[in-house]
């Protein structure tokens, strides 16, 4: 926490040694190396073809595509906490090199979004020119990390060459539609064929050629994979933008801002993502991802099985969606979403007879209740209206519907508890099974029939029930009827447990017609435009009708126009009734265009579409440019794809091999990700189904936050430590571990640390605080560790007075036996940890060979110390090219082989274990000092000596104690 730090400064006073290891040293070799990787494209990755087609031997080698999440230029330059992922993904990436792969690493920016634009917004800048200057900034600091990337491979998304082909994605998914058959998308013009050639009928009684161009385009927008439609969005008038669902927070407010958000119907255009809702749950079972990031995909799609169940009313039907038809007799009572369209239709002028007060809501007609309920239900969001709370409201619309199962008129309510953009909207309401329904029945007096046999000991009198009972593991009762139901055809499902009633009832609402098996999926389609500035035009433009029509590709990129002003118009965050105004739409020139189309039409007048596409376009299919940064005329060439990304052993979808970011990205980006690429190798554009086949979440890297009596974080780096209390300008302060950042003043940068110590240092300390996937807390104070190790590699290596080199030559078979073993040892450790990411113990083992060669004394053998430079190398590159060409190599370190360990100096040392039989030594065993109690038993038994001397006698008992003892005592 001081500001100088002894240990960095002490080595470049006068008297210390002139050729030490210090930051000033650290400095000058680092950017000399760096210097000398750009010129010689060190790290270039070559391809099989194209204008970055290389060195054959190279290409001939297994792949290995390591890829980080990439960063979001913004102001506020990167503290220490971002590298971490970096640094891991480059030391693995420089091992990977260094046994026998051609490795492409590199990183772009995601460059469009919403701080730029708030930036613009706030001082005229054009995002552009602040974007740009952040990854500028940034750049230079990632640089200064001595990061092995493939430079000529880096972009950022709002290059146009780059946003061209996001376009042109966004087009291929406007033209192509989910065949359920085949189980892929194909394009939309095979679609057409059929409905031309009657193939596929049209909705209605009419044939394709009477339909007019703005009704096919309106048959064909059901089937698009990219459509526009009038559905609830969730607005945010704070905002002056709609969100997607995961932009929401789980108290129905905007994630970025804080503001309220709202159900309100706009036309926007939609991502149809749950066509692939199958697809995107059983392909991550063959995928090496997180388990805990897998379960948040899976719940987040959330299959679930069950039935749509309908029940008449007034000659038409409300149909249900229920996981438990199974309960279908407990059915006492329905609630439709507050929202549903058929609400209107089955309220009556007037209440029933003898309808319950409590049912009313103390209004005179039901269409007055409907009305001051609906208005109630609007203010809230899903998840409010989702929540456990204990006080369910709701009105009877004033209608009956008839349970089909028993023929039983059901009141029909409206309740917020249930949503209208789940299953069907409507439920069949079970109180005794559910407990939501178990609380609305008790609040308004509705009927609780038991109809699962209670296994906890309640008993099935429900007036006495505090709760619902929901158990899969009982039978059930009181559920049968005979021909009473709406088909005259009798069920019963008395005595069944849960899942064959299920089965049971399932079949009879086939066969009845009343319903069906189903399988209803959480997930909803993907809202994919914005109210937005600094993002991707849509290639869209639509004719006088308000048809929609694709750009032909040879018009994108279709670039952002200049403009006066970026903000969209916000409105008072908790006005529900205002409408998005786009900056785009502001800009007539850009907007009114005419155009040929090419589509044989010739010229017309259209206008653009002037919402733009959310920043997560950008980052779902980025991987796929890194391959063919610089390809103007196809998306990626085929044969350089299938060379990264193709399916292979191991890889059956193909994808990255290693793709490190963080844990919150578990299903925006990584789930919209997926679904572009199987939307592209459906269309035949790429070869592998899955973008990332390894997943790995790096922890992240905390900080202390100090505050003072107020409250107020205090500037960290001028906090004082006392006899274990906390001073900031003498004033006692608390200290908690947070988040690492400019506004809780605690944020370190990578620029002063190199400063201080230089990047190798920085790379050992970041790669040494523990295990990567662990959560850890940044420690200034802690960093000269790292660096004193470097000295102390150095000083074996080079004489410090001199700074010519210090070791010898001798011949391997003369060096002594305890260094063989500590550098084998350390060779054999290092590769099995640098393969399986375990940084922290590598170093470790890196520094426990270091150490023996410092306490050994004497010069270091040369053949030891060259194995000592390659085993640091992806971990300290800079300090290992220099130590590399000092032992007398011209070559950079990088490409050199790493290390094999000889497995006769890896066996661990023996020890000696005693068998005795009834206390008396028979036998003495020499095993591994790990040895299991198991493993020595049976050696123990096997053992010639052991089995002469039980003579066949049979064994009462064996008593082990690993590894030292084995005591046999014969029956
Ligand atoms: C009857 C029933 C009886 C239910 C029972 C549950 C237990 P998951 O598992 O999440 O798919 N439901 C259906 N649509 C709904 C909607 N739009 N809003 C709120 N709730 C809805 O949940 C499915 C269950 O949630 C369905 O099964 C339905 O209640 C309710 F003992 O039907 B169930």
């Amino acid at each position: 926490m001081s500001e100088t730090n002894p240990a960095a400064t002490a080595p470049v006073s006068a008297d210390a040694a002139p050729h030490r290891y210090t930051a000033a040293m650290a400095a000058e070799i680092e950017a000399r190396w760096q210097d000398f990787w750009d010129a010689e494209g060190t790290y270039a990755a070559p391809n099989p073809k194209g204008d970055l087609a290389g060195d054959p031997e190279l290409v001939a080698k297994p792949k290995k595509f390591i890829m980080d999440m990439f960063p979001y230029p913004s102001g506020a330059g990167l503290h220490v906490g971002h590298p971490l992922g970096y640094i891991a993904t480059d030391v693995f990436a420089r091992f990977q090199r260094m046994t026998g792969h051609n490795v492409l690493h590199t990183l772009g920016f995601d460059a469009f979004g919403l701080p730029a634009e708030q930036y613009a917004v706030q001082t005229g800048t054009h995002p552009r020119v602040s974007t740009e200057a952040n990854m500028e900034n940034m750049k230079s600091q990632l640089r200064r990390l001595g990061l092995g990337h493939d430079k000529r491979r880096s972009f950022a998304t709002i290059d146009p060459e780059y946003y061209k082909w996001t376009q042109w994605i966004f087009l291929q998914i406007f033209n192509s539609w989910y065949d359920d058959e085949a189980k892929k998308a194909r394009p939309i013009t095979e679609l057409v064929a059929q409905f031309e050639s009657g193939e596929r009928a049209v909705r209605g009684d009419r044939s394709w050629d009477e339909l007019t161009g703005a009704e096919r385009a309106d048959v064909l927008g059901e089937y698009r994979l990219a459509y526009a439609s009038d559905a609830p969005v969730n607005w945010c008038p704070g905002l002056g933008t709609v969100l997607a669902n995961e932009e929401v927070t789980a108290d129905g407010r905007s994630e970025r801002g804080n503001f309220p958000v709202f159900k309100s119907k706009l036309r926007q255009w939609n991502m149809r993502i749950t066509a692939y809702a199958d697809r995107l749950l059983d392909d991550l079972d063959q995928l090496d991802w997180p388990e805990a990031i897998k379960l948040q995909q899976r719940n987040w799609i959330g299959r679930s099985e069950g039935a749509r169940v309908d029940f008449p009313i007034d000659g038409e039907r409300i149909t249900v969606f229920t996981t438990r038809p199974d309960t279908l007799f407990g059915a006492t009572y329905m609630v439709l979403a507050p929202e549903h369209p058929l609400v209107e239709k089955f309220t009556p002028d007037a209440w029933p007879e003898g309808t319950h007060d409590a049912w009313t809501g103390g209004h005179a007609t039901p269409a007055e209740a409907v009305a001051a309920y609906r208005a109630q239900a609007a203010s809230k969001s899903d998840v409010e209206r989702q929540a456990e709370a204990k006080d369910k409201t709701g009105v009877f619309i004033g209608a009956y519907a008839t349970n089909p199962v028993n023929g039983e008129q059901v009141p029909v309510f409206i309740a917020d508890y249930v949503l209208m953009g789940y299953g069907t909207g409507a439920i069949m309401a079970v109180p005794a099974g559910d407990q939501r329904d178990f609380e609305f029945a008790r609040a308004f007096e509705l009927p609780i029939r038991c109809i699962v046999e209670p296994t906890d000991g309640r008993g099935t009198d429900t007036s006495t029930w505090e709760d619902a009972f929901g158990s899969y593991d009982a039978k059930i009762i009181n559920s049968s009827s005979t021909g009473s139901s709406s088909s005259g055809e009798g069920v019963t499902l008395d005595g069944l447990p849960v899942v064959e009633a299920k089965e049971r009832i399932t079949e009879w609402l086939e066969r009845t017609g009343a319903g069906a098996g189903t399988v209803n999926f959480r997930l909803r389609d993907w809202l994919f435009s914005r109210q937005r500035y600094w993002g991707e035009p849509f290639p869209i433009v639509y004719d006088e009708d308000g048809t929609a029509h694709p750009l032909p590709a040879s018009m994108l990129p279709l670039e952002l126009p200049e403009v006066e002003d970026y903000s969209p118009r916000t409105f008072d965050p908790d006005d529900a009734d205002t409408e998005p105004e786009t900056p785009l739409s502001r800009n007539e020139d850009w907007v009114n265009v005419t155009l040929d189309l090419g589509d044989g039409r010739g010229p017309r007048k259209y206008r653009r579409e002037t919402n733009t596409m959310p920043n997560w376009a950008g980052s779902c299919w980025y991987e796929l440019r890194y391959l063919d940064p610089h390809n103007g005329e196809q998306l990626v060439d085929p044969e350089i794809e299938q060379y990264w990304m193709g399916p292979r052993e191991g890889l059956p979808h193909g994808g990255v091999d290693l793709y490190v970011g963080g844990a919150e990205h578990a299903v925006l980006h990584l789930l919209y990700a997926r679904f572009w690429s199987k939307v592209l190798f459906d269309l035949g554009h790429v070869s592998s189904a899955e973008p990332f086949h390894k997943l790995f979440n790096q922890g992240m890297i905390q900080a202390y936050v100090y505050r003072d009596g107020r409250g107020i974080a205090v500037p960290a780096a001028e906090v004082e430590e006392r006899d274990g209390a906390y001073y900031y300008q003498g004033e006692k302060v608390s200290r908690l571990l947070g988040k690492m950042g400019k506004s809780l003043k605690n944020a370190v940068t990578p620029d002063e640390i190199c400063a201080e110590y230089g990047a190798d240092t920085l790379r050992l300390y970041e790669m040494a605080m523990g295990p990567l996937d662990v959560s850890r807390p940044w420690d200034t104070r802690a960093v000269v560790g790292q660096f004193r190790l470097l000295q102390r590699l150095w000083r074996n290596v080079v004489d410090e007075n001199t700074g010519e080199l210090s070791v010898v030559d001798v011949a391997e078979g003369d060096i002594d036996a305890g260094t063989l073993r500590a550098l084998h040892k350390a060779v054999d450790g290092v590769r099995q940890d640098l393969e399986g990411m375990r940084f922290n113990t590598a170093i470790a083992k890196v520094t426990e060979l270091n150490n023996h060669l410092t306490k050994a004394g004497g010069p270091v053998p040369r053949s030891v110390a060259e194995r000592l430079v390659l085993l640091v190398a992806p971990l300290a590159p800079h300090v290992a090219e220099e130590l590399w060409r000092k032992l007398g190599h011209e070559s950079s370190v990088v490409h050199e082989d790493f290390p094999v360990a000889d497995p006769a100096y890896v066996v661990d040392e023996t020890v000696t274990c005693v068998v005795q039989i009834k206390g008396k030594v028979k036998a003495r065993l020499e095993v591994a000092p790990s040895i299991s109690d198991d493993d020595l038993e049976k050696a123990a038994l096997a053992d010639e000596k052991v089995v002469a001397a039980l003579g066949g006698a049979g064994i009462r008992k064996v008593i082990v104690r690993a590894p030292k003892l084995v005591n046999i005592v014969p029956a």
